[in-house]
């Protein structure tokens, strides 16, 4: 008998097996130290993790944490996951991945135990395509080449009014036509003043969104959406603390300007959570929480059974292949942090984000 939470599964017959599972730590420093309502950042640590088959082919993914918090236990978990890998074909990927979803049972569906998971299934999907010539966005059905993006490596909290201003400048110059602003300053009246600056220098052409980073209450938050009003933010994000449900619901009732959130739960049961509550008008999946593509792509799926629409959540560069193929997933943050990892670089065009059309996610790491 099957058990009632098994899913479906997707099945490549790639006739190879998997011989070797290497992982890298490396550190990749930001331009300055920058901050959100609760984040302070100068680098991300990552988990460079590569599977090796039995023909050569290699697939790639990675985990990170900001500031390298413990990411020597990202490296452990991953690698404590190679039994379940090594010696498999990747085109089972998705046996793979509800073996794994097992043996995390009783630690957690969450932390740093589906990011490991995320790193693998990333590589494993990428195998998938590389084995097939195929990128990832083909295989799964292309929607489209091209995705709306807004530029998000910038207007931290951290950043004065001058600083803003001039950065918006240089998103302009670099062709993008929405960008986002963090917000959750102690006093509303700074955030109003900071986004009233922010359209007043781009204009109205140029679509802004914001960040709350979890940084208010419900009251708090409600009283700041109507002070925003009348800029007319594309969306508000985590207006307040990510597990307050019913809080968000509160908020996104209280307002006209849409309410996004959604990248600080895990899975398709975390995305379940915000849409059982009608928590958000945009759901935000982020693929190391998601636990990779597989169950990224199950979370849309699930979201597009509510009518939702879905942005990706970090991750900018493996992001492009799942928006190149689902349809309810047409938006995809631009977050630049990463690009020194990669050889291939994510080009933009009239504003929009190209869809890679090379093997597998479409990007490797640099040497
Ligand atoms: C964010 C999260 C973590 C670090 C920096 C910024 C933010 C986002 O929530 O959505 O980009
Ligand atoms: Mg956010």
């Amino acid at each position: 008998m099957h058990k009632f939470s098994e899913l479906g599964r997707e099945t490549y017959a790639l006739g190879m097996v998997i011989e070797r599972l290497d992982t890298r730590i490396v550190e990749v420093p930001l331009p300055r130290l920058i901050g959100t309502a609760i984040h302070q950042m100068r680098s991300v640590g990552c988990v460079l993790t590569t599977l090796t088959t039995s023909d050569g082919v290699t697939g790639e993914g990675f985990a990170f944490a900001l500031n390298g918090d413990r990411i020597r236990a990202f490296d452990e978990a991953i690698k404590g996951l190679a039994p379940y890998v090594v010696g498999k074909d990747p085109g089972s990927v998705e046996q793979i991945f509800e073996d794994i979803w097992a043996a995390l049972n009783p630690s957690g569906h969450a932390g740093i135990g589906i990011s490991a998971l995320s790193a693998i299934d990333v590589a494993l999907w990428d195998i998938v395509g590389k084995a097939s010539n195929t990128s990832l966005a083909t295989l799964w059905g292309s929607e489209r080449t091209h995705v709306d993006t807004y530029a998000s490596s910038g207007l931290w909290l951290s950043d004065s009014i001058d600083d803003l201003i001039a950065e918006a400048g240089r998103f302009i110059e670099q062709g993008f036509t929405a960008m986002k602003i963090r917000l959750g300053s102690p006093d509303a009246s700074t955030d109003v003043e900071r986004v009233r600056a922010l359209r007043d220098a781009v204009g109205t052409d140029i679509a802004i969104y914001s960040d709350v980073n979890q940084g208010l209450d419900v009251e708090a938050a409600i009283t700041l959406g109507n002070l925003l009003e009348p800029f007319e933010l594309a969306w508000i994000e985590e207006p307040v603390v990510y597990y307050d449900f019913a809080g968000h619901a509160q908020v996104r009732a209280a307002l006209n300007t849409p309410i996004a959130s959604g990248e600080t739960e895990y899975t398709r049961l975390g995305m379940q959570r915000y849409l059982d509550a009608d928590a958000v008008d945009v759901l935000m999946p982020d693929l190391q929480r998601m636990g990779g593509y597989t169950e990224f792509r199950r979370a849309c799926t699930i979201a597009a059974t509510h009518n939702v629409p879905t942005s990706s959540h970090f991750f900018t560069e493996y992001s492009l292949a799942l928006a190149g193929a689902i349809p309810n997933c047409a938006l995809v943050e631009h977050v630049d942090w990463f690009q020194p990892l990669f050889n291939e670089s994510i080009e933009i065009e009239n504003g929009q984000l190209v869809i890679p059309d090379r093997p597998g996610t479409g990007f490797t790491f640099r040497d």
